[in-house]
């Protein structure tokens, strides 16, 4: 099932999968109306897109807001329905949110973690709010704030290490994020309720090295599913909760240059599979009951953007996201 391909290319693929990662310093320009422009201008480094599935831009299209020193990252940081803007400087830990209806939020500004923690945000109890979680891959340290600034049950907990790849995600369907590892090297799967304890398929194993690892909710149960994306053949497959696989599992989409990312794109409630490539900003999407989405094969963003997908406009679907993180 699993064959093999060169384990620079897992890597690289992988490294840019993640929002971790400051992309390559080749420079191009977001053309705006979609079509990549030779003549259009260079943007800078913190210059943001947004494109609503089923609109417009939204009202923070083509701000600049931070830097290439900063990581972006998406949630509802006040409960309003809308994804937020949030970045975070690693050799600080500098963290900042912006509202998509306006204004900084409470934590905006405020130092938390460092060059050796990665950021990742989730929604920790049960206000609806994104909470921020830092990850240290060297000991296996977490770190949890819920928006009131305050830890969470599991702060300063040592879970993992080096090999591993965090996620948060829901994966007991109680609307609390949980805590994901996966380890390239052997496939291996962990998983940490909000107690503490393990879900189903912890210490199961399934992928390998060649394997992009992914959570979403394939099914729609408000429980978040484990995929795998094989960068190098465009394999796809997936498992809802410990065995059980999901419609398509085993399919073929996508191949080398392709970042790929779960969302719900046509509302259903369902995660859909969405494709990123950054040599030439091409956007690719496949629905899960099937059938592409309404911008799927759109050229937007390109070398130096990052990726992102989050429900900007509150209308159940995901909107695509971009942010410049090199200068070039
Ligand atoms: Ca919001
Ligand atoms: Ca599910
Ligand atoms: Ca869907
Ligand atoms: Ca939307």
């Amino acid at each position: 099932m699993f064959k093999r391909f060169p384990r620079h290319l897992a890597i690289t693929i992988g490294l840019i999968s993640s929002a971790l990662v400051y992309a390559d310093n080749v420079s191009t320009a977001i053309d705006r109306t979609g079509r990549q422009a030779a003549n259009a201008l260079l943007t800078p480094a913190g210059n943001w897109g947004c494109w609503i599935t089923d609109g417009g831009k939204c009202s923070w299209d083509a701000a600049v807001w931070g830097d290439a020193n900063y990581i972006p990252l998406t949630g509802d940081v006040n409960a309003d329905g809308n994804a937020d803007r949030v970045l975070y400087r690693p050799f600080d830990g500098d963290w900042g949110c912006w509202i998509t209806d306006g204004g900084k939020c409470s934590w905006d500004e405020t130092k938390w973690g460092s060059a050796s923690y990665q950021p990742l945000v989730g929604y920790l109890n049960s206000d609806r709010k994104l909470d921020r979680v830092v990850y240290r891959a060297a000991d296996g340290d977490w770190g949890c704030r819920i928006t009131d600034g305050n830890a969470c049950e599991w702060d300063a907990m040592k879970w993992g290490g080096i090999e591993f790849r965090p996620f948060v995600a829901d994966v007991d369907g109680d609307s609390i994020s949980d805590r994901v590892l996966y380890r390239a090297t052997d496939g291996t799967w962990g998983c940490r309720l909000r107690d503490g304890a393990s879900c189903n398929w912890d210490s199961q194993k399934w992928g390998g090295v060649e394997y992009i690892p992914l959570l979403g909710d394939v099914n729609g149960d408000h429980i978040a599913d484990r995929v795998l994306y094989w960068g190098s053949t465009g394999w796809w497959g997936c498992k809802v909760n410990s065995s059980a696989i999901c419609s398509w599992d085993g399919q073929y989409w996508g191949g080398p240059g392709y970042m790929a990312m779960l969302a719900d794109v046509n509302g259903d409630g369902k995660s859909d599979r969405v494709l990123y490539r950054p040599s030439d900003g091409e956007w690719s999407c496949m629905l899960t009951d099937g059938g592409a989405c309404s911008w799927n094969g759109q050229k937007w963003g390109g070398p130096g953007y990052l990726p992102l997908l989050g429900d900007v406009n509150h209308d159940g679907k995901a909107d695509r996201i971009v942010y410049k993180n090199t200068n070039n």
